[in-house]
């Protein structure tokens, strides 16, 4: 009776120390930071993962504009610029355009594509853009190749 008891309280224990062991696990996934509210969001890597970059203010075109995505980072420190794969626009009221190289707003021999409000992207690979001049809308692969966004 005795050593049954000891017996079970072992296995307790050891049932204790895995589970444990498990909790303790570090986790190897890092998770994806979350777009704010009312915010527009870039992503380095499609699905929303990866590096996060929420696109800022610009004095003359407003929230949110950035025509410059050179000088911007991800939060986790890899370069925006021809690096987004995914797009998130929280901003309920905003219409925004994306560009493929940064010689917006001069851009008309540059292809790009609307994001509406509430709109997302969750891959870029194969997206409708509009590309001048002549103008034609065009299937296009713009992962990686976004320079601005206003
Ligand atoms: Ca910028």
């Amino acid at each position: 009776m005795h050593f049954q008891i000891r017996a079970a309280c072992a296995a307790l224990a050891a049932a204790a120390m895995v589970i444990l062991a498990v909790l303790a696990a570090p986790t190897t996934a890092q998770a994806a930071s979350t777009c704010p509210p009312k915010s527009l969001c870039l992503f380095e890597k499609p699905n929303f993962q990866g590096g996060m970059f929420v696109v800022g203010h610009d004095d003359q075109f407003g929230s949110p504009c950035d025509r410059y995505l050179v000088d911007n980072k991800f939060d986790n420190g890899n370069a925006v610029d021809e690096h987004v794969s995914s797009i998130k626009n929280n901003d309920s009221n905003r219409i925004v355009t994306a560009y493929m190289g940064t010689r917006w707003p001069t851009a008309n021999t540059s292809p790009y594509f609307y994001v509406t409000n509430k709109q997302s992207y969750a891959d870029l690979s194969w997206i409708r853009t509009w590309y001048g001049p002549g103008g034609a809308w065009t299937m296009r692969n713009m992962d990686n190749a976004i320079s601005a966004i206003c």
